[in-house]
């Protein structure tokens, strides 16, 4: 259910959409419920998406990938891990749709082999990595994430991959890169929606050279011991857990150092909504909904108790020094 208003008619759907398991397993609350209307369409959404949750194929242990826990400081979390199925099947990537079933029902159209990731811009050594070396670069690790989204949901998720910054170093950044921007593939031939006019394609996304080179940032190839599903931006994404999702680019295709601050996909759609540094933070509310609690998918219906979100997503004691000294309301 989106709200056709705005810019380009789109906007990024309220977090009141996510899915009520709760409310569909209690009889009196979908009364309750649907004495407001909105029951019939989230309802069906839930059952669809539910559906397609029990049908979700797997990568296969063919493509394990072999990973150690990670031993970077915060890069576990002890909370329960998100069912493999919700992580799949509540995705974003509007490549692909913007419901959050879309992906997982339109992503198997997308060709992860060959792929070839392009390193440019102010580096000492640019390179064109063939996934298969990319893969190679930096021993995998685990890491158990928590990823919070602009939109209000949240989940747990141990992902594989290595730091970043081991990419990093291997390219020599010169002197002048102070930004690492990330772009993503737009191809209209097996992405249906790049040819709409919801956001500026490719996807862009872009980090500060200390936020990249923070060991929590991942380069991702897995999650939960496997390769990443075309859904979760296979065959290789970022995931920055201090940071609203939208900063964690799928499908990466091309990385360019920078000395100007790279301009955004979600900046460019709605700037007064989307900042470039995007710190999940609980005291600065989206102009349209407050931040200052989650749900997680497949565990918090409309009716359970919402969670509260944490400073920096609970990764402070990591990442908070990086932000010392700026008015975060300001640089939000
Ligand atoms: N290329 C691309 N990357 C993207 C997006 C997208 O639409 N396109 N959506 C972002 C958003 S808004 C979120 S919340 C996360 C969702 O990751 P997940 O589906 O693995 O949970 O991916 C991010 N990366
Ligand atoms: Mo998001």
């Amino acid at each position: 259910m989106l709200i056709r208003t705005g810019r380009d008619g789109f906007q990024h759907p309220h977090s009141s959409e996510i899915t009520p398991r709760a409310v569909y397993e209690d009889r009196r609350q979908i009364l309750k419920w649907m004495a407001t209307g909105a029951a019939g369409a989230a309802l069906a959404t839930w059952a669809q998406r539910e559906a397609l949750a029990q049908q979700v194929q797997r990568p296969g242990k063919l493509a394990q990938l072999a990973a150690v826990r990670s031993t970077v400081s915060g890069a576990v979390t002890m909370e329960k891990v998100t069912e493999y199925k919700d992580a799949t099947t509540y995705n974003n990537f509007y490549e692909f749709g913007t419901d959050k079933s879309d992906p997982a029902q339109n992503a198997h159209t997308l060709k992860t082999r060959p792929w070839t990731v392009e390193v440019e811009g102010l580096v000492k050594k640019p390179a064109k990595y063939a996934i298969e070396d990319l893969l190679k670069l930096g021993a995998q690790e685990e890491r158990i994430y928590r990823l919070r989204c602009v939109e209000g949901w949240s989940m747990v998720v141990p992902w594989v991959g290595y730091s970043l910054s081991r990419l990093i170093e291997k390219v020599e950044p010169l002197g002048n890169a102070k930004y690492v921007e990330f772009l993503t593939l737009a191809d209209k031939a097996t992405m249906p929606f790049v040819g709409s006019r919801v956001l500026d394609w490719p996807y862009a996304e872009a980090l500060r050279m200390d936020e990249a080179m923070n060991p929590l940032t991942l380069l991702t190839f897995g999650m939960y011991g496997e390769v990443l599903p075309n859904q979760n931006g296979a065959p290789v994404r970022l995931v920055v857990p201090w940071k609203y999702g939208f900063k964690s680019a799928k499908s990466i295709v091309k990385i360019r150092f920078t000395e100007q601050m790279p301009k955004t996909a979600w900046n460019k759609a709605a700037a007064n909504e989307y900042g470039f540094y995007s710190n999940v933070n609980p005291n600065v509310d989206h102009p349209r909904w407050s931040q200052a609690t989650e749900r997680r998918i497949g565990e918090d219906g409309l009716f359970a108790k919402k969670r509260k979100t944490l400073m920096f997503n609970g990764y402070e004691a990591q990442v908070g020094q990086m932000y010392a000294g700026m008015d975060l309301k300001k640089d939000y």
